[in-house]
C-alpha cells in the first residue's frame, strides 16, 4: 500500500495539480483511477465515503481524506515540507493565487474546455462568454508573470502547480493560449523543466 492515494483521472486538470505536486516531492503514491465519465463522482456512495462535493480529486493518507485540490496542495506542502509558504505573508500570497485559481483562472478554462474540446458543443452563447472570461483571467496571470518568473516568493511554490492544472492539455479551447500569454507559456516551460516533471497523461489513468 503506498502512503498517498490519489483518486484521479487522465482528463482532470484539477487532479493533475495534486499528480504533480506528489510527484515533484518525490513521495510513495499512486494514482487510483476515477470513473468520471460514468457517473462515478455523482454516487452516494462516492459522496458518503470519499467527497460530500461530489468532486475529483481526492487524496486518501494516513487516515485522512482530503479532497479541494488547493486544500490538498497545503497539506501536502505541510507534510513534506515542499513548495509550501516561506513566511505567513507567503501563506497568505499563495491562498490568494490559489482562490484566484479556483473561482476564475481554473475554472472558466476548464469548463470551456469540457464543453468546446471534449463534448464537442461547436461554439455557442455560453462558450463565447466562458473564453472571454479565462481570457481575462489568463491577462491577469500573464501580466503577473511578465514581472516575476513564478506566482510567489521567486521560486515555485504549491500556487504554480494549482494555476497549472489546465496548462498541458491541448484540446481545442478556440484560445491560441501560447500566442496571446506569452508570458505565461514561457512559466508552463519553466514548470516542465522542474526535476521529475512530468505531464497530466503520464501520472494519471484513463479508461
Ligand atoms: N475546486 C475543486 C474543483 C474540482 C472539480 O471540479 N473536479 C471535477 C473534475 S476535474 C469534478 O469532479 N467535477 C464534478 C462536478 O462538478 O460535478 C478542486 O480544485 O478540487
Amino acid at each position: 500500500m503506498p502512503d498517498f492515494v490519489l483518486h484521479c483521472f487522465g482528463e482532470s486538470g484539477n487532479s493533475y495539480k495534486a499528480a504533480l505536486m506528489l510527484e515533484l516531492c518525490g513521495v510513495d503514491w499512486e494514482p487510483k483511477f476515477v470513473p468520471y465519465f460514468a457517473g462515478a463522482t455523482q454516487t452516494g456512495e462516492w459522496r458518503a465515503s470519499l467527497n460530500e462535493m461530489g468532486e475529483a480529486p481526492v487524496l486518501e493518507h494516513d487516515g485522512q481524506t482530503l479532497s479541494q485540490s488547493g486544500v490538498i496542495l497545503d497539506y501536502l506542502a505541510e507534510v513534506t515540507g515542499k513548495f509550501g509558504p516561506a513566511s505567513a505573508q507567503e501563506r497568505r500570497e499563495i491562498l490568494r493565487w490559489t482562490l484566484f485559481d479556483n473561482h476564475k483562472f481554473t475554472s472558466y478554462y476548464a469548463t470551456l474546455r469540457f464543453l468546446y474540446g471534449l463534448k464537442n458543443t461547436g461554439e455557442t452563447e455560453l462558450t463565447t462568454w466562458l473564453r472571454g472570461r479565462a481570457r481575462a483571467a489568463y491577462a491577469v496571470v500573464d501580466k503577473h508573470l511578465a514581472e516575476d518568473k513564478w506566482l510567489v516568493g521567486g521560486r515555485p511554490t504549491i500556487a504554480d502547480f494549482s494555476l497549472a492544472g489546465y496548462a498541458y492539455y491541448t484540446e481545442p479551447s478556440g484560445m491560441d493560449r501560447a500566442a496571446e500569454f506569452p508570458h505565461w507559456d514561457a512559466w508552463t516551460r519553466r514548470l516542465a523543466d522542474l526535476p521529475g516533471w512530468k505531464g497530466p497523461w503520464d501520472l494519471m489513468p484513463v479508461k
